[in-house]
């Protein structure tokens, strides 16, 4: 054990201030990063890795990009917090709200899961009913209600329905297959009238990546509509990533209320939640769904996911990230047959995951057909060549802006051998 990881084992549960990173998943040990610039990422010892994490998917620009660096400065020199409105705020609402049409009033927190905690309250409140349906291997964070059959580092480690998690509360949670559209017909005939709302990942990449087959979207917007149930689409991943207006611009379905986070904070802690304004004005002060936070509205978050938003329309950043994510799956496409290999390559946009399975994956139990073991063997072996992915076969990966041509032909020469092996 590295003597960092030991110190660290010895303060912090597990040596990690987040389970996935503590690289159980994979087997071995983290290692401790030192710094970050572009796609790279510079191990303690200065060893250079190129990164497909990004930080879990902020990132978008790459890393320590100089136009959000220069307005966090700037940021900071005039406060780093106000506790007060301040004009950023106004800024950042105003541009969701123009992003993302179903977004007609927001507010920010810190994190993505305050904001989807914040959505439940929300929509319990709003409409008066107790029941949140989820999805199985949606990740939402780590709010009590949603921690039933989650995804992500509570997958990752085999506890998707976490201790500590109240019976009574987690009895509210109904959760279904994802994609299995009689599964959805059924709990609406069995229980509409007490659903407050659905949460879902309208793209899950909390268990790899997978996308939602035609029409399942539709649907369930329909159901929803007609019983009075609100549809709450969790875009903490797929927000400002996918397109300006998240997945719900790509796919045209309308959410009562949405969950962001990660891309509109640069790289700062952030979230935000929004949408119909009726039910946003039922938030305290004005309604009487109670929600506040000291940091909220941060002016260095905001100043620095304004910056990357601005760099990403700048830059025309959704074609050229489109065109990137398009390379990058030729790339691993190529890689594949070269390694006689017929295991699955999924992607939207700058997201992509490599299962190590034959079977199509539409939800989490094809997921878990994944060789976990394959999957621990292709990461060390990435890991020793160079190029760092996520310890998690239940994680996504994602493009930035700063990987190159040339670092794309690196990692898929990378990623063959691995897969040879
Ligand atoms: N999948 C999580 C984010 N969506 C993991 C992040 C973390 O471990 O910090």
């Amino acid at each position: 054990m590295s003597a960092l990881f030991d110190e660290a084992r010895r303060w912090i549960p597990g040596g990690v201030n987040s389970p996935v990173r503590a690289f159980r998943g994979v087997g071995g040990e983290p290692f401790f990063v030192q710094r970050a610039a572009g796609s790279k990422i510079w191990d303690a010892d200065g060893r250079e890795l190129l990164d497909f994490v990004g930080t879990w998917g902020p990132a978008i620009l790459g890393h320590a990009p100089a136009p959000v660096l220069e307005a966090v400065a700037d940021a900071a020199r005039r406060g780093t917090s106000f506790g007060i409105p301040h004009p950023g705020e106004v800024e950042m609402a105003r541009t969701i709200c123009q992003w993302v049409p179903s977004v007609e009033k927001v507010r920010m927190v810190n994190s993505g899961t305050e904001a989807t905690m914040s959505c439940v309250r929300l929509a319990r409140g709003g409409t008066g009913r107790d029941v949140i349906v989820k999805f199985e291997g949606c990740y939402h964070g780590h709010v009590d209600s949603l921690l039933v059959k989650a995804g992500s580092g509570a997958l990752t480690h085999g506890q998707p329905d976490s201790a500590g998690v109240p019976a009574a509360l987690a009895a509210l949670t109904l959760t279904l297959p994802f994609n299995d559209l009689a599964a959805l017909e059924a709990i609406f005939a069995a229980r509409g009238r007490e659903i407050a709302g659905v949460i879902l990942e309208p793209v899950p990449a909390n268990a790899g990546l997978y996308l939602p087959r035609p029409g399942f979207l539709e649907r369930l917007r329909e159901l929803c509509t007609a019983h009075g149930a609100l549809l709450i689409f969790d875009e903490v991943m797929t927000g400002f990533r996918l397109a300006r207006g998240g997945y719900q611009e790509l796919c045209g379905i309308r959410p009562d209320l949405s969950a962001f986070g990660k891309v509109i904070g640069g790289g700062l802690p952030v979230g935000a939640f929004g949408g119909r304004a009726d039910l946003m004005d039922q938030l305290s002060p004005d309604g009487p769904v109670y929600q506040a936070g000291t940091l909220s509205g941060n002016p260095l978050a905001l100043a620095a996911g304004l910056a990357q938003l601005h760099e990403l329309e700048r830059r025309d950043g959704y074609a050229e990230l489109e065109r990137l994510g398009a390379r990058w799956e030729e790339e691993v496409r190529g890689a594949l047959r070269s390694a006689g290999k017929k295991w699955r390559t999924q992607r939207i946009g700058s997201m992509f995951c490599l299962y190590f399975t034959e079977k199509e994956v539409w939800n989490l139990d094809d997921a878990q057909t994944s060789d976990r073991a394959a999957f621990a063997r292709f990461f060390h072996a990435c890991l020793k060549g160079g190029v760092y992915f996520a310890p998690s076969q239940f994680e996504a990966g994602f493009l930035s802006l700063a990987h190159s041509e040339a670092d794309l032909k690196f990692a898929a020469r990378v990623v063959t051998e691995a897969l040879r092996a």
